[in-house]
């Protein structure tokens, strides 16, 4: 006869080859069997998680454990002679770290006599990103909420850089213009929505977006970017600069944005169709090129790239300020050839 040790192990090598198998009921005197939780996608063994098997014909919870090892697996012993309508249940208690399991629990799973595997999702979690809408450029600091909408409540605050504080702060740990949350408690509908405070200057606040985060393997992320815009606006006279009340049509510019390193706005066109940010808000080519949604406080430097047959281009670049709610002018003198 084998001792109970032994017959564990036999057990428990059984229950790893016959995974996915029939299932062959062993000793069932004994009231042994092994519960395995895995990580979906990794395959990784998931420690410290809690089992209770209930009995589905006379009813009662026929036995409980938890991996306090660690390892990933448990034997469950029911004292039950048979269990031939069994339901094994999952629970995630805190890790030993005192830190919320990064897990999603398992669906139930009902069956008689076999060894239980559970594939566990990792909770989900989001990247959110700030960034310059015309110049793509990153925009560090800024402050942000997640709400969960069903059950409603919230998830996570924090701005970019913060020191992780349990489920809040950036869990980046970096100011690098984007804010990572904490694992969320589940899967599902999130709303994000910007805070008032520590949104970069110059900017408008963006409306709140509603994301779905679903149930996650390891690497996956869910990912949002709030493009900022501004409310400045700049508008580029070029006039002749012998006889400056007659106005230089259709000249090109090429604007940056030194605040934000000299980073390219790229190219506009007195006349130029407006195409999102692009074009000229005017968009007729009547001698002024009209910039707007700029960010207020930014130095823009502007310069010349094309002008008309007769001119010559004016290779000076211009620098201005921009005012938020504000159309500043500037005026570029352009010669004749
Ligand atoms: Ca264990
Ligand atoms: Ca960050
Ligand atoms: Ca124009």
């Amino acid at each position: 006869m084998l001792s109970p040790r032994s017959l564990l192990t036999a057990l428990s090598t059984a229950a790893l080859v016959a995974v996915g198998l029939a299932a062959a009921p062993p000793a069932q005197a004994y009231g042994y069997f092994s519960v395995h939780t895995f990580e979906r996608g990794s395959g990784a063994p998931v420690p410290y998680v809690c089992y209770s098997v209930e009995d589905l014909g006379a009813g009662g919870t026929l036995a409980s454990a938890c991996d306090n090892d660690g390892d990933g697996m448990v034997l469950l012993e029911t004292h039950a002679d048979e269990c031939g309508d069994c339901r094994v249940h999952q629970s995630l208690p805190d890790l030993p770290t005192g830190e919320k399991t990064p897990y999603l629990l398992a669906p139930d799973q009902d069956g008689g006599w076999h060894p239980y595997v559970f594939h566990n999702y990792l909770k989900p979690y989001l990247e959110v990103g700030y960034r310059d809408a015309h110049t793509e450029v990153g925009l560090p600091g800024a402050c942000m909420t997640v709400h969960e909408k069903e059950p409603s409540g919230g998830a996570f605050a924090g701005c970019d850089g913060d020191a992780p504080n349990g489920e809040n702060g950036d869990h980046d740990g970096e100011r690098n213009a984007v804010i990572r949350t904490a694992r969320l408690p589940h899967d599902g509908d999130y709303t994000v929505a910007t805070t008032n405070r520590f949104l970069p200057t110059g900017y408008v606040k963006p409306d709140p977006v509603d994301l779905y985060a679903p149930p996650a393997e390891p690497g996956d992320v869910v990912t949002h970017t709030f493009e900022l815009t501004g409310t400045a606006g700049i508008a580029v006279r070029a006039v002749d600069a012998r006889r400056p009340r007659k106005a230089v049509k259709g000249a090109c510019y090429v604007v940056r944005d030194r605040t934000l390193g000299g980073a390219s706005l790229g190219r506009f066109c007195d006349g130029s169709v407006r195409s999102g940010l692009a074009g000229d808000e005017d968009q007729a080519a009547n001698g002024v090129l009209t910039l707007v949604l700029l960010a207020g406080g930014h130095e823009y430097v502007i310069k010349q790239r094309s002008v008309p047959d007769g001119y010559r281009v004016t290779k000076k670049a211009t620098v201005v300020t921009a005012v938020s709610g504000e159309s500043t002018v500037v005026t570029v003198r352009t010669s004749r050839r």
